[in-house]
């Protein structure tokens, strides 16, 4: 970068000339708040630049000043020799990048390259180019812990090349750069998100364990699940329904033989505590006759071919497909209507598959580029497929979102996408598609979610177990123990695969499952928490290890362990055989563990080690089967204190479902500990607020020290004496 160290602090003019590969271009830097720029490659660019689908608010995009200074990183903008917009970005020496959305492979993604294409990619490995979702994103951390985000906003296919600095090569016309910038790497996600927007809080139940396959069916088969999960006690939220609910893959209808009643089946499992996720695909089987199919018709809803004339065919699961053109206001508010009967069947989620779009038989995998979509003028008006593909699955969940929640206003709505763009958090959760039931996909797994998090989407997780293929016992017991701690835990398997219900290998197995799920419920308290921050901030449910450490270069590849939220480090150990352990950061971490309510908790080999950090509270409450089993009662308070003594942390509740909570039926917490001279420890609750009032509570304090855990009962809201030389000693 030749002009960075003479650049003039204060310039008297927002254009900038750069040199930039031996090109002279006049790019334009405005400012869009205080640390975040928008860059474009010329006045032109910017004054024709097409609306951004990423933003919460396309306007605020256009809401940009002229910028006193420039970034640290400013990107240049170029052509390859193809024509396409090329923007580049050097780094400094010891700069790691992170993000780029969902991306096979380890956390770091320097000397990687990816491709922002949305593609089914079944049973992906390290050279699949693109998965499912796009994010033209990338997180800089440089060799201070200073931090930097480039976001292109863009929705056409990009390839994101990090072997040489940040390189970003893009179909399409020119488009804005937006540039982040901040001392600390969670910063920066959090203003990504102050402009892509934050996740709604989930319904609790979403939070809860999910079990899946390909497929349950017929409907007494899911009721047999159901009955397992409770007479085992493990614990379980949700069961779902893949495609072989339908009938003969119509969506919105339900196989007359398999599924008689899907009323009664989803009421019999609420009635023991359950909620259930069915699934719906894009692509509405091309027959006249099938209601969907001719009121789409009727109201000309399907994604044109290239003639712009006729509707788009290709082959899914039905056989010959039409797919609705979710680019215009008119078609998502149609669909959104279909949920209304749909979920009128008791049926609480949707699962939202298949919409990269996935098309059978051609070598693409999607439909052609040169397909038309009669798009909105706020969208950037009608274009061919090229431009709107990345965008197809996000705006079906966005659509599918607004349909679950008029359908249900009283509730929170859940949806899980499999295709996605950056910004589609704000509509549905994510997991990591087709993964493959081996111990390369259980190691990437935690990664994935990381980077998916640092992408602005905290509700993400993987299929547990794997998809494609068996697996074995060893592999599961593991993968269950991790994925019951990544943000969405959902169990998965492909069709022709051996169950992998927890209990499908024998007892052995099924004691560790019990306990990863277990941990799940009891640190709920905390996860919940967690997640209300995430929708109040946008930092990420899971963050990498360095994010508590972030100047620390030993620990910018680790990716064996990851922070769930700030008080909390979860190390695995993702390898077969000899393990190795994964880096800490520096600080006082201790390890803790839950044995005082589930038993076996601390010997079981395969679980992994949960540390807390030094100063800080972990809410926790009892083991239950479902998160609407048992009020919160007691409270466990698990607390670490720092080396003087002191810790601090609080909680958030509400009711879990319903929007009470928007109108102040919360409840926002505070607890601090300090030391007397004695050494006794004292808990104290420092703050209380909100409507959301659960009555009395007793509180248990877990007291982590060195010499080991020691608990201490009491009454929320009255101090707390915990004297390690007195107190129960948890062994
Ligand atoms: O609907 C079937 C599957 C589903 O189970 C899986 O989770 C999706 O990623 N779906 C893909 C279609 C085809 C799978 C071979």
């Amino acid at each position: 970068m030749l002009y960075r160290p003479f650049l003039p602090r204060v310039l008297a003019a927002s254009s900038l000339l750069v040199m930039a590969a031996g090109l002279a271009q006049a790019q334009i830097v405005s400012s869009l708040s205080q640390n975040i720029w928008r860059i474009d490659a010329s006045e032109e660019a910017r004054d024709h630049a097409l609306p951004s689908l990423s933003f919460a608010d396309p306007g605020a995009r256009e809401k940009f000043t002229p910028a006193v200074a420039p970034p640290r990183e400013v990107p240049t903008f170029d052509r390859d020799a193809s024509g396409k917009v090329r923007v580049h970005l050097e780094i400094d020496p010891g700069t790691s990048l992170y993000g780029t959305g969902e991306v096979p492979g380890p956390l770091l993604r320097n000397g990687r390259t990816s491709v922002n294409w949305n593609t089914d990619s079944y049973g992906y490995g390290i050279d699949t180019p693109s998965l499912y979702q796009s994010h033209p994103w990338v997180l800089g951390v440089r060799a201070d812990g200073s931090a930097f985000g480039v976001l292109a906003d863009t929705t056409w296919r990009t390839a994101i090349d990090l072997t040489q600095g940040i390189t970003i090569v893009a179909d399409g016309p020119e488009f804005p750069v937006i540039v982040f910038e901040a001392p600390h790497p969670e910063m920066v996600v959090r203003r990504l998100t102050q402009l892509i927007g934050r996740i709604d809080l989930p319904p609790l139940w979403a939070l809860g364990y999910h079990q899946c396959r390909y497929s349950y069916f017929p409907d007494a088969r899911v009721r047999e699940i159901a009955r397992e999960f409770r007479e085992r006690k493990i614990p379980c939220d949700v069961i779902w329904m893949d495609i072989d609910y339908m009938k003969g893959y119509r969506c919105f209808t339900f196989d007359d033989q398999h599924f008689p009643d899907p009323a009664a089946l989803n009421a019999d499992l609420h009635t023991q505590g359950f909620h259930t996720v069915w699934m719906i695909d894009p692509g509405i089987k091309a027959e006249p006759g099938y209601s969907v199919f001719d009121q789409g018709s009727g109201a000309e809803a399907w994604v044109q071919a290239s003639d712009k004339s006729t509707p788009f065919k290709g082959e899914v699961w039905p056989g010959a497909c039409v797919f609705p053109d979710f680019t215009s206001a008119a078609v998502r508010a149609w669909w959104a209507g279909l949920y209304k009967d749909f979920l009128a069947k008791g049926i609480d989620g949707v699962w939202n598959d298949m919409n990269e779009p996935a098309v059978f038989k051609v070598e693409s995998k999607t439909m052609p580029e040169d397909n038309w979509h009669r798009a909105d003028d706020a969208l950037g008006g009608p274009g061919p497929h090229a431009q709107y593909h990345n965008v197809y699955g996000m705006l079906m969940v966005k659509a599918t979102r607004e349909g679950v929640l008029a359908a249900n206003p009283d509730k929170r709505p859940f949806v899980l996408s499999r295709a996605s763009f950056t910004g589609g958090h704000r509509y549905g959760a994510a997991w990591t598609g087709d993964n493959v039931a081996d111990w390369t996909h259980l190691d990437w797994s935690i990664p994935m979610t990381l980077n998916l998090g640092l992408s602005g989407q905290p509700f993400a997780g993987p299929d547990i177990g794997g998809f494609v293929g068996n697996g074995d016992a060893a592999l599961y017991k593991r993968w269950i123990g991790i994925g019951a701690l990544l943000p969405f835990a959902r169990g998965h398997t492909g069709k022709e695969n051996i169950d992998k219900e927890p209990w499908a290998f024998g007892p052995e197995v099924e004691a560790t499952a019990r306990r990863g799920i277990e941990r799940r419920y009891v640190l709920m308290p905390y996860i919940y928490s967690l997640f209300w921050k995430a929708s109040k901030t946008g930092s990420p449910v899971v963050m990498p290890v360095f994010f508590a450490d972030p100047a620390n270069p030993d620990l910018r590849a680790e990716d064996d362990a990851f922070l769930l939220g700030d008080a909390m480090l979860v190390r695995c150990r993702t390898t077969p055989g000899a393990d190795r352990e994964p880096a800490m950061p520096r600080g006082l971490w201790r390890k803790f563990d839950l044995r005082d309510r589930i038993p076996g908790d601390h010997t079981d080999p395969d679980l992994p080690e949960l540390y807390i950090r030094g100063g800080t509270i972990i809410p926790s409450g009892p083991v239950m089967q479902h998160t609407g089993a048992t009020p919160l009662e007691p409270l466990t308070l698990i607390v670490c204190p720092d080396l003087n003594g002191r810790a601090q942390g609080g909680m958030y509740e509400d009711a879990g479902e319903g929007f009470a909570y928007r109108a102040g039926a919360t409840r926002v917490v505070g607890y601090a500990v300090t030391r007397t001279r004695e050494g006794v420890y004292v808990l104290r609750r420092t703050a209380e607020e909100g409507e959301y009032k659960p009555g009395p509570r007793s509180i248990r304090v877990v007291l982590v020290t060195d010499e080991g855990m020691f608990s201490a009962q009491g009454l929320d809201g009255v101090s707390i004496e915990i004297d390690p030389a007195k107190a129960r000693r948890i062994d």
